[in-house]
């Protein structure tokens, strides 16, 4: 009773930023993301009969914190649903995802662990339900399971069976790039869950957030589809922008930039006016993504090395779904 499995992580482009059920992790609109193969997480997960608990190793660190706590209780689900209470696993768990890169490893974090438990138990799942698993251990997971393009569709459920995620476009579609530019490895002050529920429950601009969504939603898959990359990065960056903007409007208000960060998104718009088509997108921290074409990359990379705020740059291509060792 032991698989192992491998997750890249994922940024989105259309951004999930709300819950409308927190213990399920249903969100309020759906949102789309490209998988990133620069980044992963390789998960070992093994049922053993000799165990009292669960065993959690990241990095060849034993965790024994909060992240231990929603790991055991993450597998609490599978072995609920595997008829296994009482059985307890060893996961270990390396982790190729630099918190300082501004990513969150839950994504890769959780589509890995999901995959490993679920064929360790020998649940053999398909695609939709390890995505609807995954889901419940961190939102942006479920995308991970997929490669390419991923939409998550946000579901009207009660229960989550319709919230799960599906490939919008595959890995081998549209060769871009997506560079993460390290600015700080400084510890968040507002945590993604705490900041979209501060969101959610009182931000004046969060009815205008919701309400612009499915026009972003066709027209960006349209881009996709016809590998418009103008189009995709203008709906892209113009999104992003958006979802931070609710964050001004929340109660107390709040904000993931620093001065750096802004002056990352002027570069970005100063090497367009120069003519080269690169776009950013900004998670829940400081650090800035960067799109761009592969004929591109010199001028990107050379225009990001040379700022003085920019401590590291971490190329990926577009990625992988899950894999099986
Ligand atoms: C996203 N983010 O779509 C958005 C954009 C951050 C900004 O998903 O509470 O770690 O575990 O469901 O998935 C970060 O939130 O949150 C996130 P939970 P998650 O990628």
């Amino acid at each position: 009773m032991k698989a192992t499995a491998k997750a890249h992580t994922n940024i989105a482009l259309i951004k999930y930023w709300g819950k409308r059920n927190e213990p399920l992790i249903l969100p309020t609109n759906n949102s789309l993301s490209v998988t990133l193969d620069g980044l992963h997480t390789e998960t070992t997960v093994h049922f053993r009969d000799d165990l009292q608990k669960d065993i959690f190793v990241l990095n060849d660190k034993e965790i024994t914190d909060v992240a231990y706590d929603r790991v055991t209780n993450y597998l609490d689900l599978f072995r609920r649903h595997a008829d296994k209470e009482g059985l307890f696993a060893e996961v270990t768990s390396i982790n190729k995802v630099p918190t300082a890169a501004g990513f969150a490893s839950s994504a890769s974090g959780f589509a890995a662990l999901a995959a490993a438990t679920q064929k360790a138990l020998g649940m053999d799942l398909s695609d939709e339900a390890l995505s609807r698993f995954t889901r419940q251990g961190s939102g942006s997971a479920c995308r991970s399971i997929y490669g390419g393009f991923v939409e998550w569709e946000k579901g009207a459920r009660e229960d989550g069976k319709d919230s799960f995620a599906i490939q919008v476009a595959p890995q081998d579609h549209w060769d871009i790039r997506v560079a993460a530019i390290v600015l700080t490895a400084e510890e968040k002050d507002v945590s993604s869950r705490v900041g979209m529920k501060r969101t959610v429950d009182t931000s004046v601009f969060y009815d205008g957030w919701i309400d612009s969504l499915p026009a972003d939603l066709a027209a960006i898959k349209e881009g996709i589809q016809i590998r418009d990359f103008e189009k995709v990065g203008e709906i892209a960056e113009a999104n992003c922008l958006k979802m931070h903007a609710t964050t001004l409007g929340a109660i107390p208000p709040f904000t993931y930039w620093q001065d750096t960060t802004m002056k990352i998104m002027q570069v970005v718009q100063g090497l367009r006016k120069k003519g080269i088509p690169t776009y950013f997108t900004i998670d829940a921290g400081p650090n800035v993504k960067v799109l761009y074409l592969p004929e591109h990359e010199q001028e990107v990379l050379a225009a990001m090395h040379e700022q003085e705020c920019v401590t590291d740059v971490i190329v990926s291509k577009v990625g992988a779904g899950i894999s099986y060792k």
